[in-house]
């Protein structure tokens, strides 16, 4: 039996990460934080997919900020991987936090590697790296192109992935880097692009919303389906070597496309609904995200199959479905 420990468990990528495992027979052991509200509303989503073992899943307290939280689980779980997808992973929320957000998805990867080292627990390692280090680098990125980023987030991130790199060097640990360009589902936080979208289109639709308010509708991302990213990190600690990997489309979108294409599918026109205020703007912005992923093609015989405007209908169909059955008295499951 593998066992795995997933820090950021109750996150989108956490929460299918979780699922993925538990479906391929591991022992999953997650950390949440400690919340004044409930924090595992997606772990109660994993709960209810097929095949879900709950006598193979445990979750506990502790804290990417809090070394000593790290040491204990990795000293005592003794996992065989570990997958580092926690952190402040709002980008414009990093201008608004820079020290916190620098800990937390910085100096916390050196918490996670130092404990494996220290522990001396042989433990492979996944480091959650963004396609937000490359910043001002103009596309397409892949493992070569020069890390410029634009943000507090990116900078923690590049701390992070070098650190990961440096470990993996200094003292062989197995540790992995997937540098993962935007990728979104139906359990995206709410307060990223996409997600925003979707739900303020499903709003509208259902009367609840007049308009939506974005900032900046040129930017460019390469947005892919999480549940297929996740598997990517998982074929990434299968290899005999450790190693640094784009995972992508290939494809790049501007947000108002994702406008256009969102509206579009419940048959508005986005121009009557959409606002911009510069509220919602960065004061530094990543321009064009596109990435290469032909290594992990070729090395981990990795390809994403949802490409853009399938992924925006998923996205608009869930979030509409989320609603009716909201309003009609109903929890049930809304993945796509
Ligand atoms: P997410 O939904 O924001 O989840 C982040 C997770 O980190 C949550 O479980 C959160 O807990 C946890 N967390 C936050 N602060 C923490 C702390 N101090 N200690 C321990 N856990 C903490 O992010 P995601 O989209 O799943 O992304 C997963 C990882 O991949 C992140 O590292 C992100 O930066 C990175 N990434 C994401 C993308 C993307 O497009 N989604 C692309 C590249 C890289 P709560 O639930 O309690 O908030
Ligand atoms: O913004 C623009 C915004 O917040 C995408 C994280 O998962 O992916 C994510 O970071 C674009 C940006 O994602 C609004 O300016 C316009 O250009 O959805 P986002 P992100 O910043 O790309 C990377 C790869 C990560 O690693 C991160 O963890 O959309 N935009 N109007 C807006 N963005 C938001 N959030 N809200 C708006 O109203």
């Amino acid at each position: 039996m593998n066992v795995a420990l997933v820090t950021g468990t109750t996150g989108q990528d956490g929460s299918y990460l979780t699922e993925f495992l538990l479906a391929k027979g591991y022992d999953v052991h997650g950390v949440k934080r400690r919340s004044s509200s409930f924090n595992t509303e997606r772990l109660e989503q994993v709960s209810r997919s097929e095949g879900h073992r709950p006598e193979h899943l445990s979750l506990h307290y502790a804290d990417l900020a809090d070394s000593a939280s790290m040491t204990n689980l990795i000293r005592d779980i003794r996992p065989d991987e570990v997958y580092n997808l926690g952190a402040q992973s709002h980008v414009a929320v990093s201008f608004e936090i820079p020290e916190y957000t620098a800990d937390v998805t910085g100096v916390g990867t050196v918490r996670m590697l130092e404990a494996i080292r220290a522990s001396g627990v042989p433990a492979r390692y996944y480091q959650a790296s963004s396609s937000e280090m490359f910043g001002a680098s103009p596309p397409p990125q892949n493992e070569l192109t020069p890390f410029h980023p634009r943000s507090p987030y990116g900078c923690a991130k590049v701390f992070s992935y070098w650190t990961t790199v440096n470990y993996r060097e200094a003292y062989g640990i197995h540790a992995s880097n997937g540098i993962l360009f935007n990728h979104e589902s139906s359990r995206r936080g709410e307060t990223f692009v996409t997600r925003k979208i979707s739900r303020a289109v499903a709003r509208i639709v259902e009367g609840m919303q007049e308009t939506l308010t974005l900032g900046n509708l040129d930017a460019v991302r390469d947005w892919g389906y999480a549940p297929e990213y996740v598997e990517a990190m998982w074929l990434m600690l299968q290899q005999d070597e450790p190693n640094d990997y784009v995972i992508a489309t290939g494809e790049g979108h501007s947000v108002r496309e994702f406008v256009h294409e969102a509206f579009a599918h419940v048959g508005l026109d986005w121009s009557d609904y959409v606002k911009t205020d510069s509220r919602y703007e960065r004061p530094s912005e990543v321009d064009a995200l596109l990435g290469g992923p032909g290594k992990a093609r070729e090395l981990l015989g990795w390809q994403p199959k949802i490409k853009f405007r399938e992924l925006v209908h998923h996205m608009v169909d869930a979030d509409l479905r989320l609603l009716r059955d909201e309003r009609a008295g109903q929890l049930v499951r809304i993945d796509i």
